[in-house]
């Protein structure tokens, strides 16, 4: 490690004073004028990362579904995983060190994580539209080039196309050529089979409209579209040529506002996707002949995956092990659904990608999706050799079966929920099945639901257990949810403490959208109360900035996983 050529450069990536950030459920997310040095660091922190682990790692500049003015980074582990949670805390320690004390730190993380210095590092870089980030990602190349890391910068991607990208390296091309092109072809491919073989092929099936965020969606969209063009013909909106980023539109914003994105206009029973920012979520939509909006959420997409995928282990005759992984937030009609009517079974996780993805990976094909929209299908390394033997053994239907899921499985992003593959997967089942976008609506009705935010001077004196479900300090608060449940037929709620903003989250289903408000309210009461509410109580009545989850303009000073110490 050469010392002093770290220190020259750090000082030109100087942390301001006092600044002190968390890497937290999706790593660091501030304003981005204050990660300059952040990024340097994480260069830095992926040369060692990479050197542990003999692996290309990945770090991607994007601040997903926020506002334009914020930027973020997060680091991406050899199979395109996120990053191990001992390394996130490394992460914040490096990030928050003062100048000073930044080389001591450095060795410190590779003492303890006992890293060859003497080891190569290739380190893989991406990044998202915001004006900051082409500026910050140089950041990163100037961190990973002074610890002697070598890099390529892929420039302009979506998230889970450097996750992808990530994953291929690391395996001898196994899983696909480790470039962009040949993630285009490899899904487009398997796109344009399955679609072939769908005996609808009436118009209405293949259009789509997509709004892309004003995001880096649009780009690679179009960049992608004319390979898989026979099977599907879509039309951008929100391509970034106009609005701003994330501002009225996205996945985020139609999922936590439940209304159409602006800049878009839909005709009745027209089906309709959004991608946030970064292109790692998906919602579905349509305006029904009454010109009522409806949502399609990430657990109605969960259920169609998975029926689709039993449907065709059932004709192929292979009883595989499957399960759904779910967040609480998942409302209780799709766990319902898929509990009782499909009988598969599911599972909860706390929020955060990482850990459905993990639990997915325990079952011989794992269909994770959170409520939001972003999810995936793993399938085990045994279920993908199996199956690509049944596709050249069987015969008739059963092949024609294995063929299919051949392809669904190339056709799926495995190493993360990505907007792009889910919504070829999506279109080429409702293709195949000959469903529209109101029959796949109807599969079940969601429970109606409600989530507000609550103020505290500490959320940290709010924890959880049971996935989140139930909260266990402060005292008294499980109690008085318990009751409150009581008062309302087919309800549900529960408290959380935010990962990505500096508030309590409050969720409640309930058999009416008037007991599920009421729930809700009552809910934001017994929090203000018992888990040191500040500012004004809660009051009921719902404006739409109060009600959303994961609210874009999440990240203030002081207000989001940034702190400024005085
Ligand atoms: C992050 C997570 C997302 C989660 C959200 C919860 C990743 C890549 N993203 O965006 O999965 O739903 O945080 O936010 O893990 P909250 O803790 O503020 O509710
Ligand atoms: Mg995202």
């Amino acid at each position: 490690m050469d010392l002093g050529a770290i220190t020259k450069y750090s000082a030109l990536h100087a942390k301001p004073n006092g600044l002190i950030l968390q890497y937290g459920t999706a790593g660091f997310r501030t304003k981005a004028e204050h990660l300059d040095h952040v990024m340097f660091r994480m260069g830095l922190l992926a040369v060692l990362r990479s050197k542990q682990t003999k692996s290309t790692i990945g770090v991607m500049v994007t601040a997903s579904h926020n506002p334009e003015e914020d930027n973020g980074v997060k680091l991406v582990d050899p199979l395109g995983e996120m990053l191990a949670p001992s390394w996130e805390e490394h992460a914040t320690y490096l990030a928050n060190a003062e100048e000073q004390d930044m080389q001591r730190v450095l060795i410190d993380i590779s003492e303890k994580e006992a890293v060859n210095l003497q080891q190569d590092a290739f380190v893989v870089i991406g990044r998202d539209t915001r004006p900051s980030s082409e500026k910050l990602s140089q950041s990163v190349i100037d961190g990973v080039t002074v610890l002697g890391g070598q890099f390529h910068d892929y420039g302009l991607l979506t998230t889970p196309q450097l996750h992808n990208i990530v994953y291929c390296r690391n395996t001898g091309g196994r899983y696909g050529k480790a470039t962009i092109e040949g993630y285009y072809q490899k899904l487009s491919k398997a796109f344009v089979e399955l679609t072939k073989q769908a005996s609808c092929s009436g118009d209405e099936y293949r259009s789509l409209k997509v709004d892309c965020a004003n995001g880096i969606g649009a780009l690679k969209l179009r960049e992608m579209e004319h390979y898989f063009s026979q099977g599907l013909s879509v039309q951008l909106f929100n391509d970034g040529s106009k609005g701003k980023l994330n501002h009225l539109c996205g996945a985020d914003f139609v999922k936590s506002h439940q209304k159409p994105p602006q800049g878009m206009e839909i005709k009745s029973n027209e089906r309709c996707c959004s991608f946030d920012g970064d292109a790692d979520r998906i919602v579905y939509y349509y305006h029904d002949a009454d010109g009522h909006f409806h949502l399609i959420d990430g657990d109605k997409i969960a259920t169609l995956i998975s029926s689709f995928l039993k449907e065709l282990l059932v004709e192929i005759g292979e009883s595989l092990n499957i399960g759904v992984v779910q967040t609480a937030y998942a409302n209780g009609s799709s766990t319902r659904y898929l509990e009782e009517v499909m009988k598969v079974p599911v599972y909860c996780t706390k929020t955060g990608v990482k850990h459905l993805h993990h639990k997915a990976q325990e079952f011989d094909i794992g269909v994770y999706f959170e409520a939001n929209g972003h999810g995936t299908a793993l399938f085990s390394t045994a279920v993908e050799m199996k199956i690509k033997q049944s596709a050249e053994q069987l015969e008739d239907k059963k092949r024609k079966a294995a063929k299919m899921l051949e392809n669904i499985i190339d056709l799926f992003n495995q190493a993360a929920g990505d907007a792009i593959s889910d919504m070829l997967v999506i279109e080429a089942i409702l293709a195949l099945k000959g469903l529209t976008v109101q029959q796949w609506d109807a599969l079940y009705t969601d429970l109606p639901n409600r989530q507000l935010k609550v103020q505290v001077a500490d959320r940290r004196v709010i924890s959880t257990t049971n996935a989140e479900r139930q909260a266990v300090t402060p005292p008294g608060l499980q109690e008085a949810i318990n009751d409150l449940v009581k008062k309302y037929k087919l309800s549900r709620a529960f408290v959380r403490p935010s990962g990505t903003e500096d508030v309590v989250r409050v969720y409640a289903e309930a058999d009416s959208q008037e007991s599920a408000d009421h729930l809700a309210h009552e809910v934001s009461l017994a929090v203000f109360q018992l888990a040191g509410g500040i500012g004004e109580r809660p009051q009921p009545g719902y404006k739409a900035a109060e009600t959303t989850h994961n609210i874009s303009n999440a990240f203030g000073p002081g207000t989001a996983n940034e702190h400024t110490v005085p």
